[in-house]
């Protein structure tokens, strides 16, 4: 089948080709803050796609004009990234997917199709690496999907599409022959990542001060993240691996090092989150890369996630001393039973171990939790809040369990069942599922009980008082939130309305 038969579209395409070599990047909005809580922005996180980042590096570095937009960063609307993208009328559209944009990244490319009819809109990222098939075959709006990884992926079509070559040789590559959706071989998983080129950093508008994570979670601005290797042998029920699959790779100390060097002096960064799923796969890369971290100088402090059963007291003074601020566990549960039925390799008490020890090496520890998991009952639900009342941890992340396409647990509860109408409500904020002898209004109850019992005690007011007052970044945060709700809540009293909620405001099903 040929690119130009099957991916471009419309007898006006040549006209409509001003920028032959441009792609623009986006990653479509997923806040669905209702109108009236706008405030909420100041506290919340703005981290930017990496994956666009790297796909923006290496486009570009084989000739590609590449400009990325950031929605939810930039406060854009998706009629307002259609305009940001109609005004540059590039020949490519790429959108980054996570299932829960998929709706917003459909109506994005609808936008772009109407006004554009030449351009081809291609999607990718862990929605389309589980549920690419069924993603084209529900979304018309998309032309072409790429599985996987997708750096070289992205320059091969790009250079197929030019020269009218056959899309059905390009591995990991969804694409549309007539009414059917076409799905080529994997592509071979890259081995060397040193391979790549930096992160496109420089493309993105208002970096660094405008990507920051949630407050509390980072001692001082600015920061960035970084993935210093992909993959992660692990198949905990809950947690999609389609991306990045099993073998875990990585880039060499040094070449992670320069990236932090790069940052620092490039942009004045000081303080990097690594987003890799198992950052603590390799003791000895880590070693290596903490001891050339201490040698380089760089004033720079990082976050890491590792898995309890990775951590000894050893490599955590290591980590200490070359400026590791927090390490985040997924500690899941304080239930054996539940640990087992996810899959989960660590039992309790070596997650209490493993939180001890790195409070004893002075560094942060955020506890990952989980809450409505199949098998959650009260008394589980007791366990984890003794739990987390005894161990010294930092910071408590509770997200509402989802069943996200792509991982083992889909399947159970599902079956193949594709249930693309819980798609868009799975942001890890709403139960859409909930398990035997509890409702999600129990759930939602349990939620917040949870989240108060762990953050309203003594010793965790006093720790968030003195983090405050000594990285101001986070006072002047607090301060606009605390402001922005006294604005919201006079007008919404002057208006006569009892809530802060503005009426008309999106509500999703
Ligand atoms: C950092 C991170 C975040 C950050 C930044 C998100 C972002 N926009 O990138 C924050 C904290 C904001 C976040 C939030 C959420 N996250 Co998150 N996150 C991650 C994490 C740990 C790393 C992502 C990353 O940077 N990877 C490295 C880069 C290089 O990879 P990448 O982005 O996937 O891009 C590559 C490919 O996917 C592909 N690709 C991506 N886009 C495109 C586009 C095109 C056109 C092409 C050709 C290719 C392509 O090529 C890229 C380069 O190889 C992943 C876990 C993981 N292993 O990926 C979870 C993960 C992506 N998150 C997940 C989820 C569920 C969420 C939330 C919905 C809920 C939650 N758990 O908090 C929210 C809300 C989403 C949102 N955007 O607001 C799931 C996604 C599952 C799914 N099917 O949707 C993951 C996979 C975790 C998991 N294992 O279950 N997340
Ligand atoms: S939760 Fe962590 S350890 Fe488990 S499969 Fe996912 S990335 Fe791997």
């Amino acid at each position: 089948m040929s690119a130009a038969g099957s991916a471009t579209r419309g007898p006006g395409t040549a006209t409509l080709r001003p920028a032959v070599h441009e792609i623009v990047l986006v990653n479509p909005p997923y806040e669905r803050i209702a109108a009236g809580y706008e405030f909420v922005r100041h506290v919340t996180n703005r981290s930017p796609s990496l994956g666009l980042l790297h796909l923006a590096a290496l486009a570009r570095e084989h000739g590609y004009r590449v400009s990325i937009v950031e929605s939810d960063v930039e406060g854009l609307d998706e009629r307002a990234v259609v305009e940001r993208i109609v005004a540059k009328a590039p020949r490519y559209v790429g959108i980054t997917l996570f299932t829960v944009g998929v709706w917003s990244a459909a109506a994005i490319a609808r936008g772009v199709r109407n006004a554009l009819p030449g351009a081809t809109v291609i999607v990718g990222g862990p929605h389309v690496s589980s549920m690419g098939r069924e993603t084209l075959e529900r979304f018309p709006e998309f032309d072409l999907a790429v599985n996987g990884e997708g750096e070289w992926a992205l320059v091969e079509l790009l250079r197929t599409l030019e020269a009218g070559g056959d899309l059905g040789a390009i591995a990991g590559l969804l694409w549309r022959d007539g009414d059917a959706v076409r799905e080529n071989a994997a592509r071979p998983i890259p081995q060397d990542l040193d391979d790549l080129p930096m992160p496109a950093w420089d493309l993105l508008a208002g970096f660094p001060d405008a990507y920051l994570p949630a407050i509390y979670d980072y001692p001082r601005g600015p920061v960035a993240t970084i993935a210093a290797s992909r993959g992660c042998p692990f198949h905990c029920k809950f947690c999609d691996t389609s991306t990045f699959g099993a073998r875990v790779r990585a880039y060499s100390p040094a070449r992670v090092v320069e990236m932090l060097r790069h940052l620092h002096e490039r942009w004045g960064v000081r303080h990097v989150m690594f987003v890799d799923d198992l950052f603590l796969a390799s003791r000895v890369r880590v070693t290596e890369f903490c001891e050339r971290l201490i040698a380089s100088g760089l004033p720079v402090t990082w976050t890491c996630a590792a898995r309890v059963d990775t951590v000894k007291p050893g490599i955590l003074a290591l980590m200490k001393r070359a400026g590791c601020w927090e390490i985040s566990f997924g500690l899941e549960t304080g239930s054996n039973a539940l640990l087992a039925a996810m899959d989960k390799v660590a039992r309790v008490e070596r997650s209490e171990e493993a939180v001890r020890w790195t409070h004893a090496a002075g560094i942060r520890t955020k506890g990952l939790f989980m809450l409505g998991y199949p098998g959650e009952s009260a008394e589980t639900i007791r366990a984890t809040r003794d739990f987390v009342r005894r161990i010294p941890m930092d910071i408590m992340n509770l997200t509402k369990f989802t069943p996200y396409p792509g991982s083992p647990i889909y399947v159970d509860l599902y079956g193949t069942k594709i249930r693309p109408e819980d798609w868009r409500r799975m942001n890890g904020m709403r139960f859409v599922w909930s398990p035997e002898g509890l409702s999600v209004e129990a759930l939602d109850r349990a939620y917040q009980r949870l989240l108060l019992a762990f953050y309203f005690r003594p010793r965790v007011v006093h720790h968030y008082v003195k983090l405050t007052l000594r990285h101001p970044t986070h006072l002047a945060r607090l301060l606009r939130f605390v402001a922005g709700y006294a604005r919201a809540k006079a007008r919404s009293l002057a208006s006569g309305r009892r809530g802060l909620l503005v009426e008309g405001a999106e509500s999703l099903p």
